[in-house]
């Protein structure tokens, strides 16, 4: 989008739907009044719905609910986090871009989001369905100054509590289930994936990617996970404005990183259990192999504690759980 078009869009949403006259604008633009009745025909076209009134000016009385750089930046409240963003309509995943740019340096609280994944992918190189437009597709670089490396899985944990509080916010129950998925009515809204770049003893980055599935209807999905995803269109029924939960959920995510790093992980491991799926019930485990086990808490490091049919106690780091339709 040209400059002059994004500086429009910011002057008429400073106004808070509010008319701004052409001659103000024409001045705070430095461009004729011929020229910004163009802009604003071009604004209409891409979505934007702009009231005209003769003697009174223009107002924004809404904005197409499109990812728009330019709106997040506008009302963000985070200190650091998302301060730099970097936005593409479209990538193969933003893990990939996030990599590059870490390596080259970029700072710790550099966001990536696309608007389209051609290649999201979850853990152990499964695929994440990206749909254009329908959802928070996103990476994190964050550098935890002085945090060992094999503390960082405890950062999936504590992206999953900042998720779910958010959620909590909107008014929806949603919860956890270990390590990385949050579930509304038992079904994916939302998955977590940490990758880190370290050496023996220092983390050099961690990529926090997050997968929120907004506002998918139901065929949205691909087929092999309409029974089991979930948007927040399809859960509630409500429409929220994209660039606003986008800004939210960063906020989320600053504060519980800043709670874990000046307090540790045991205020994080409290809240998580609070959201925790399937605690003290018998579910399916595949680890190495596959058993029926009870989960009975998370570790201090972040690991899964469960007890199997014969009491002994096992500490996964890695595993599947299954439940449900899944068993
Ligand atoms: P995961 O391995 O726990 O989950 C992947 C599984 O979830 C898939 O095998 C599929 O069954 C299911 N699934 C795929 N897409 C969706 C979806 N949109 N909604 C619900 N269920 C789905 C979870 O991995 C971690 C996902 C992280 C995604 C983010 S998006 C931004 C960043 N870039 C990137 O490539 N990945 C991360």
């Amino acid at each position: 989008m040209d400059d002059t078009r994004k500086k429009l869009i910011q002057i008429l949403l400073e106004q808070n739907g509010n008319f701004i006259s052409g001659q103000e604008l024409s001045k705070q633009l430095n461009i004729t009044r011929s020229a910004i009745w163009k802009h604003m025909s071009e604004l209409k076209k891409e979505g934007y719905l702009i009231e005209g009134v003769t003697n009174k000016g223009y107002r924004l009385i809404d904005s197409p609910n499109n990812l728009s750089p330019y709106e997040i930046k506008l009302g963000l409240q985070t200190k650091w986090l998302g301060r730099e963003l970097m936005f593409f309509e479209q990538v193969d995943s933003t893990q990939t871009i996030g990599h590059e740019l870490a390596h080259k340096g970029n700072p710790h609280g550099t966001v990536i989001l696309a608007s389209h994944q051609s290649n999201g992918r979850g853990r152990m190189k499964r695929y994440w369905d990206s749909k254009a437009g329908r959802g928070l597709w996103f990476s994190t670089i964050l550098r935890p100054e002085q945090l060992e490396p094999k503390k960082a899985p405890q950062l999936t944990l504590v992206a999953a509590v900042a998720v779910a509080t958010f959620l909590k916010e909107l008014n929806l129950h949603p919860q956890i289930k270990w390590p990385n998925d949050i579930l509304l009515d038992g079904k994916k809204v939302c998955g977590i994936l940490t990758e880190m770049q370290a050496e023996q003893d220092s983390i050099d980055y961690i990529l926090l990617g997050i997968g929120l599935n907004v506002s998918h209807k139901r065929e949205d999905f691909h087929v092999s996970i309409q029974n089991k995803a979930t948007s927040l269109y399809l859960h509630s029924k409500i429409r929220h404005n994209i660039n606003n939960l986008f800004q939210n959920l960063l906020l989320h995510l600053e504060k519980q990183y800043e709670i874990y790093m000046a307090e540790g992980f045991s205020v994080i491991k409290e809240v998580w259990e609070s959201f925790a799926l399937k605690y003290n019930e018998w579910v399916k485990i595949k680890t190495n192999k596959t058993f029926l086990g009870k989960i009975i808490g998370i570790h201090e490091d972040g690991a899964l504690i469960v007890v199997d049919e014969n009491r002994n106690e096992h500490v996964l780091y890695s595993a599947e759980i299954f439940f449900g339709e899944d068993v």
